[in-house]
């Protein structure tokens, strides 16, 4: 059986992380891989009451009920999903993980990032990925993106895209200083190109760590 990785797509809001992670799926399986492409907050039953909760912005919520229902979303998602998944032998994508929760209720809110890096551990029953791609995108390209698909789609806004550039600035510093930290596990890719670019630049990084980890 094939051995399973996990691979994960970080950044901030319209970044390319949902359409990337759809390629990569649909490439990966053209290779023969099982693959499950999945997200934060989400991916579960569980998960996707949660995020509805979550990203409702007429949900008035305290930062710390924010940080606990992400925290619990993610406790869910590894022991439901992510793991089994994993242990069948597949390749699991997801779109955002631990380093958001990081980025956003850290650098962002201004958690305690020790105190974080604890809940984290716990959230995650210590799976972290062997793979992270963030994509880096200048924050108000990135909002910019995601205004032009809810003019497209109708699709409204969520508690974070109501706040003001600067928290999505310190949010982007966060995913910076995190790649920074651990470079073995993190890479960063200019994500202000075109789709086919990045996708391209994705898969030599996948590659490269199939060959290195599944030989
Ligand atoms: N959150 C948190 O606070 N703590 C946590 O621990 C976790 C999450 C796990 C989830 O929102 C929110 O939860 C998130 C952080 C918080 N909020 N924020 N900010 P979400 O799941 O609804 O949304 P998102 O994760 O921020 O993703 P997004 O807005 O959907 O953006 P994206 O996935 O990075 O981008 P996309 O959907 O692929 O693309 C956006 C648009 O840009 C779309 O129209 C594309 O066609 C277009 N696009 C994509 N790539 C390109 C390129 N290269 N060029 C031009 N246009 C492009």
């Amino acid at each position: 059986m094939a051995k399973g990785l996990f691979i994960t797509l970080e950044g901030v809001e319209g970044s390319g992380k949902t359409t990337q992670a759809a390629i990569l799926g649909d490439m990966l399986r053209q290779t023969g891989r099982r693959v499950t492409v999945t997200h934060e907050p989400g991916g579960t039953r569980a998960g996707e009451t949660i995020r509805a909760i979550f990203l409702d912005p007429a949900v008035s919520l305290d930062v710390a009920a924010e940080l606990l229902l992400v925290l619990a979303d993610r406790a869910q998602h590894v022991r439901e999903k992510l793991r089994p998944a994993i242990a069948r032998g597949e390749i699991v994508i997801s779109d955002r993980y631990s380093d958001s929760t990081t980025a956003y209720q850290g650098y962002g809110r201004g958690f305690d990032l020790k105190l974080l890096g604890e809940l984290n551990r716990l959230a995650s029953d210590g799976m972290t990925p062997d793979l992270t791609i963030v994509l880096d995108l200048q924050v108000e390209k990135g909002l910019e993106r995601t205004r032009a698909r809810a003019r497209g789609t109708g699709r409204g806004s969520d508690r974070f895209e109501g706040e003001r550039a600067e928290f999505h600035r310190k949010v982007r510093d966060g995913f910076l200083a995190i790649a920074k930290a651990e470079p073995e596990r993190v890479i960063v890719l200019d994500a202000d190109r075109p789709i086919e670019i990045v996708s391209a630049e994705i898969r030599r990084a996948v590659d490269d760590l199939i060959k290195r980890l599944c030989p």
